[in-house]
């Protein structure tokens, strides 16, 4: 009898708790989360965002069966930096590091920093970052047939099985919690950025080796048959196989997932496609007909049907939050000859935006942005203003955290779908450049320098008069209205010092080529 009073007395208090009006209805809960972070990916590359020449089934399925923004942004138009933003909740550019680091840089992010797996482990998370990392390693001069530290495992991943930096760069191989995966002692690893070591075949020496060609920034040691950024001998047993990679860490996660069943798990999934160089499993070569680009996204999308497929076998997908985004626009030429022009046809990866990868246009930052959470999240598309960048400070609000002192905001309400507000302004970087969004107003201060990156055919966004456009109006940004409306310029340019302060000083003085 005295139980079953108990049990009553408890049931009730848990359910007038449930009933309180929270600033977070989700407070009690502890799902899973994972972040599915492509590499390069477009606005328009998803066939949910209006692709209509490439189909991306899986990535549809968390887009319209989830919550679909139209308006997130990835903080940069380059890895490194929307990276490192999404993990530590600020602005990259409050970092003059966090630009794009050569795979010999030093960690990027301090030790001592909040990052979003250390918040959420803890409340009781284990964490994991499995694809590519990019955010530096080591402390400098890293020996690359030691223990490597700091690392992810150092800024609060519990796990990590990584790519260093880009696929482009060496070292060309996976390292797994610190140390160098399947490397032989006996062939130890050299890495040099400037120059080669005697006798290694390069791109520029030895073309005959190339499956692919690269541009002369891309023409150093050849591993694979690809030329690489940068010079590597050594470590022959290490090497990864460009077109298993995906294989390998979809091969990851899924173990990961399986084993993980007893904590809530944070999972950061870096996928390393469509960024160049572009090596499809030969099961994808031909899918699409758009070359490589083409097939590496299909692929990409496989892996993320498969990832959902695992998470339905395990049971775990009602208890699972997912994001799938981008770190930054598309580019087509970005060092290989792949065709991705040539067999691009009626395909337009930046959607209707302008500009793309390094571009401060919108098509540099505004990426795919979706949140799938079954039963929890409703469908629907949103159009409020969100930044990866928010991710901290919405998660530390779900836990029941007090807001950090951070560029992230909370909009964990906006992120599950409950409301249609976020974002009251965002400040969005290319290349160290700065521009300014309020409301459906952006800004693009002056800025020196090239306004054409002539070889990828991509715009920069500098120029010497302001830049002015109503994104509610005009979203491919084509009329400026800066001239026509100096008042509205100088109240944004108000803001955006307000927020950038010396930051613009010191690179509208730059050039960047
Ligand atoms: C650039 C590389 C480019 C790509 C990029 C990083 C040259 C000329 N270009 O420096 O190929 O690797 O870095 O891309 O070297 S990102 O998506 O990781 O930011
Ligand atoms: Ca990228």
């Amino acid at each position: 009898m005295k139980k079953v009073v108990l049990i009553f007395v408890l049931s009730t208090i848990l359910a007038s708790c449930g009933a309180e009006p929270k600033n977070n209805a989700a407070a009690l809960e502890k799902p899973n989360i994972i972040f599915i972070y492509l590499d390069d990916l477009g606005y328009g590359d998803v066939s949910a965002y209006g692709a209509t020449e490439l189909s991306t089934p899986n990535m549809d399925f968390l887009a319209n069966n989830g919550r679909k923004f139209t308006n997130g942004y990835a903080t940069s138009a380059t890895c490194t930096p929307s990276r490192y933003a999404l993990l530590t909740g600020q602005y990259p550019w409050r970092n003059r590091n966090a630009k794009i680091l050569p795979g010999t840089a030093p960690l990027l992010i301090d030790t001592a920093q909040v990052t979003l797996p250390k918040m959420l482990r803890k409340h009781g998370y284990e964490t994991a970052v499995i694809g590519k990392w990019h955010l530096g390693l080591g402390l400098g001069n890293v020996n690359w047939n030691e223990h490597i530290s700091p690392g992810p495992n150092e800024v609060g991943f519990d796990y990590s099985f990584i790519m260093a930096a880009t696929q482009d760069r060496v070292p060309t191989v996976y390292i797994k919690d610190g140390d160098v995966y399947n490397l032989d002692v006996n062939d130890p690893i050299k890495i040099d950025y400037e120059k080669n070591f005697p006798g290694e075949p390069t791109g520029e020496n030895s073309p005959h080796l190339l499956k692919m060609k690269g541009d002369p920034q891309h023409n150093r040691t050849i591993v694979n048959g690809v030329p690489r950024i940068g010079h590597m001998k050594g470590g022959q047993s290490a090497r990864w196989i460009d077109e298993n990679m995906a294989d390998d860490f979809l091969k990851e996660v899924q173990t990961y997932i399986k084993t993980k069943k007893d904590k809530p798990f944070f999972l950061y999934y870096g996928f390393q496609q469509p960024h160049v160089p572009r090596t499809p499993h030969p099961r994808f070569v031909g899918a699409t007909g758009m070359g490589p680009r083409g097939d590496v996204i299909a692929e990409a999308d496989w892996c993320i049907g498969e990832l959902i497929k695992t998470l339905e076998q395990e049971s775990l997908l009602e208890n699972t939050l997912i994001f799938l985004s981008s770190d930054n626009g598309p580019v087509l030429d970005d060092g290989y000859v792949d065709d991705a022009i040539e067999k691009l046809g009626d395909h337009t990866p930046t959607g209707k935006l302008r500009g793309g990868k390094y571009s401060l246009y919108e098509a540099g930052t505004r990426v795919p942005f979706v949140t799938y959470w079954k039963g929890t999240i409703e469908p629907g598309t949103s159009d409020a203003i969100i930044s990866q960048m928010d991710w901290l400070s919405s998660l530390s609000s779900m836990m029941g955290e007090e807001k950090p002192k951070l560029d992230s905001e909370n909009h964990m309400n906006l992120l599950l779908g409950k409301i249609n507000e976020g974002r009251e302004d965002v400040v969005l970087e290319a290349t160290s450049r700065t521009a300014y969004r309020h409301g459906d107003w952006v800004l693009i201060p002056p800025y020196p320098g090239p306004k054409m990156f002539l070889t990828k055919g991509i715009e920069t966004g500098n120029g010497d008069e302001y830049q002015l456009y109503n994104l509610a109006k005009d979203v491919s940004q084509k009329n400026n209205l800066a001239e026509k409306m100096p008042e509205k310029r100088d109240e944004m340019m108000e803001r955006f010092l307000t927020i950038v302060g010396d930051a613009y000083e010191n690179t509208s003085r730059l050039r960047f080529d």
